[in-house]
């Protein structure tokens, strides 16, 4: 097991309101997060999330709004702060690319690499990708439009500054392939070491000039110059947790990242910009990058200039924030695209919520109350049937491996997996209490199996309680609330069934 781990969020930019897919990410890192804190002691997980301040589109955005882009980025910013705390993120720190640890960060990166040779001046023709913040070479393109999304590109003449991606290719190709965990899942490993094996890299203009686009930090040797937005971002991993010193060595108590946590649309920034410039710099690399899928909304990702964004927030006001985590850690493996709906969340709901869950706590409690005046049964020798027997073993087993019966469930981001694994202790319950038939136990004044099989259940509640922490923090805490320590305190049903 790692000693200490640093997880990271991207950072989100800040032209628009936070969405649905934002929220994915941070609860996936939230839920990782605090479940190493379970494992390794919370003084050793660190968190970190944030805002992407810089770059046109940010600007562009202030502009239609008549603000100047500070005042434009610190209203939205906070929405994302709001945001967090209405879905119980936990985080250690909050970063934002205008504040001035990271902005002086990034300016000393600039100088290392300048003075080393990496980054050089020339002159610069191309077609610009205004959304996406891409510039593509004539050779890259079909026609006039962004190959990654299709709308129109603008084209571009200009002196600018460049960082020699291209010198790093060879080393890059061998250091994926020697590190099968670099990144992850691995369909996603194929793709970014086949794109390497079919595409030749081109250096990286990493500046803007500022009669063009002013909004971005600027170069320390070329005033006339902002940095690119994404060169700019992706140092915040490193900003946040340490400084460079006189010398340019960096120091840090977290560096390097155990967990970059992205969607896969911002991989190749991450498993290809971000290691060479690290490997320039002279610093360790992240140990993985895992890039999840995309939740669409029918066929379509979402996005803003499509439409069809959904706000988090109506989630939460609707269904609630636990059902919300949830939902979104359950539905769809990690890795891989899912489908965003009202009705899946409410199938969800009342199927492994309501009927599953909150029946199994309801039920036991009011059994606890009714047979017991409350009290949990003093643990006794009782004879046990087949049933009670699988459940012990199961919840033997998921305590001691961890919930997918392996770690690696959980530093796989296999969420589903991990949740489907704690349901089944939930099934195996419930069916053990309709096969049981307690009322008969009672006419025929069973006590001692009686107290035996409700010692079963409590001890398969307990355990899910444990279980499901990370990913429904409150949920988990009601219940170990409300089956008390000997004697229970029963509370509303916790999840009240939605027609
Ligand atoms: O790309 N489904 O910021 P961004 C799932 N600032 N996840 C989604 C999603 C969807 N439909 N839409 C967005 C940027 N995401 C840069 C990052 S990092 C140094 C700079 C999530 O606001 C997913 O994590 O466009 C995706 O990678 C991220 O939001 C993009 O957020």
């Amino acid at each position: 097991m790692v000693k200490k781990f640093y997880i990271t969020t991207p950072l989100y930019y800040v032209n628009a309101s936070p969405h649905i897919g934002h929220s994915y990410t941070t609860i996936a890192a939230d839920c990782l997060a605090r479940y190493m804190r379970q494992a390794i002691g919370k003084d050793n997980v660190w968190l970190l999330t944030g805002t992407d301040e810089h770059g046109q589109k940010i600007e562009r955005a202030a502009q239609a709004e008549g603000l100047n882009p500070k005042e434009f980025v610190d209203a939205t910013a906070v929405q994302f702060k709001e945001l967090w705390k209405a879905l119980n993120i936990f985080y250690n720190d909050f970063i934002r690319t205008t504040e001035e640890r990271h902005v002086k960060t990034v300016q000393r990166v600039l100088e290392i690499l300048f003075e080393k040779g990496q980054i050089y001046p020339a002159k610069y023709e191309g077609w610009y990708c205004t959304p996406c913040e891409t510039f593509w070479m004539q050779t890259q393109l079909k026609d006039l439009t962004c190959p990654d999304c299709s709308r129109s590109l603008e084209k571009i003449s200009e002196t600018n500054y460049f960082f020699r991606l291209s010198e790093h290719q060879d080393w890059l190709m061998k250091y994926i392939s020697a590190h099968p965990d670099f990144i992850k899942p691995s369909s996603r490993y194929e793709e970014m070491a086949r794109f390497l094996e079919l595409n030749k890299l081109e250096d990286l203009c990493i500046s803007r000039p500022k009669e063009r686009m002013g909004w971005g930090i600027p170069l320390p040797f070329s005033p006339d110059h902002v940095t690119y937005v994404w060169f700019d971002a992706l140092i915040n991993y490193i900003s946040a947790v340490g400084s460079f010193d006189d010398k340019g060595k960096y120091e840090s108590q977290w560096w390097p990242a155990d967990l970059h946590l992205i969607g896969k649309d911002i991989l190749r920034q991450h498993a290809v910009y971000w290691p060479i410039m690290l490997y320039a710099l002279g610093l360790e690399l992240p140990k993985t990058i895992f890039a999840h899928g995309w939740w669409m909304i029918g066929q379509d990702k979402m996005s803003k200039s499509r439409g069809n964004v959904v706000n988090p927030i109506d989630m939460v006001n609707k269904f609630g924030v636990e059902t919300y985590r949830y939902f979104l850690l359950r539905d769809v493996p990690f890795g891989l695209d899912g489908s965003f709906s009202e009705e899946s969340i409410i199938k969800r709901f009342n199927g492994d919520l309501a009927n599953d869950l909150g029946n199994l706590v309801y039920r036991t409690l009011t059994m606890i109350e009714k047979y017991f005046d409350g009290n949990i049964p003093e643990r006794g020798v009782f004879v046990k049937g087949k049933q009670a027997e699988l459940i012990e073993e199961k919840i033997n087993l998921i305590n001691k491996n961890g919930i997918g019966l392996s770690p690696s469930v959980i530093t796989d981001c296999n969420f589903s997996a991990a949740l489907k694994e704690v349901w089944e202790i939930i099934n195996m319950a419930n069916k053990y209490i309709e096969d049981t038939k307690p009322w008969n136990l009672i006419k025929e004044n069973k006590t001692d199996e009686l107290k035996g099989f409700i010692l079963v259940l409590v001890d398969a509640i307990r355990e899910v309680a444990i279980q499901i922490h990370s990913f429904m923090p409150q949920t988990s805490e009601s219940i170990i609330e409300q089956l008390g320590k000997d004697k229970i305190k029963k509370g509303k049903p916790l999840f009240p069934r939605i027609v």
